[in-house]
């Protein structure tokens, strides 16, 4: 049990999440591999989620941390639920499955609603490009493109370096494999400078 703990303090401290009180909410359409995301992060463990009907919550509290996070399912009718979500949140995690490209339409239309709700504003958004893994996947530009992304925060650039004067939410997109443990890792550093 004891070595369960210290392992997992580590994953948390090595993700940049360890002294930090958050609220999350893991966001995109069904099927993006949020759940999948979340159990890792939870027990490193790869399952096969089933699609998300009710909303899942996770409370994880790790030393100083409390980290509570929200898998809402992406399906439509749980997308409706997402408004009742977001007005307590400290970041939102956006994920996009890199392979549907069909869908990317639909994914872009979500993430901007999300980006103009008055609720939001200013909140961190994590947009993460998921199933690189696949050799279909489309790469970072591309994807920054069909989300309308060109004009993103700066991987480099950290809450150290936030500018206030800069309209909306600080907004990364990073590329990863869930299921590989690829790409995610960078990206929660750069979502928890801004969550401190
Ligand atoms: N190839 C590949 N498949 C993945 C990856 N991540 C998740 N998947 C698969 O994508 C499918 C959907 O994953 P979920 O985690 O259930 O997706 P979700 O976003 O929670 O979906 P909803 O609950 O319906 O909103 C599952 O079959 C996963 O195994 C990845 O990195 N690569
Ligand atoms: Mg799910």
């Amino acid at each position: 049990m004891l070595f369960l703990w210290d392992w997992f303090t580590s994953i948390l401290a090595s993700l940049g999440l360890y002294h930090i009180n958050a609220k999350i909410l893991f966001l995109g359409l069904d099927n993006a591999g949020k759940t999948t995301l979340l159990r890792q992060l939870k027990d490193n463990r790869t399952v096969s989620a089933e699609p998300t009907l009710h909303p899942n919550t996770e409370e994880l509290v790790v030393g100083q941390l409390r980290l509570k996070a929200f898998d809402l399912g992406g399906h439509e009718t749980a997308r409706r639920l997402w408004q009742d979500y977001i007005s307590t949140v400290d970041a939102v995690v956006f994920l996009v499955d890199a392979v549907d490209r069909q869908r990317l339409p639909e994914a872009k239309r979500e993430l901007d609603g999300l980006l103009s709700s008055d609720e939001l504003r200013g909140v961190p958004f994590l947009v993460l490009g998921n199933k690189i893994d696949l050799p279909s996947a489309c790469s970072e530009k591309e994807l920054k493109f069909a989300l309308g992304l060109q004009e993103t925060y700066g991987k480099d650039i950290s809450s150290n370096h936030y500018d206030e004067r800069r309209v909306g939410s600080p907004i990364e997109l990073y590329m990863c494999s869930v299921v590989r443990r690829m790409g995610y890792r960078d990206a929660f550093e750069w979502l928890s400078s801004f969550l401190q």
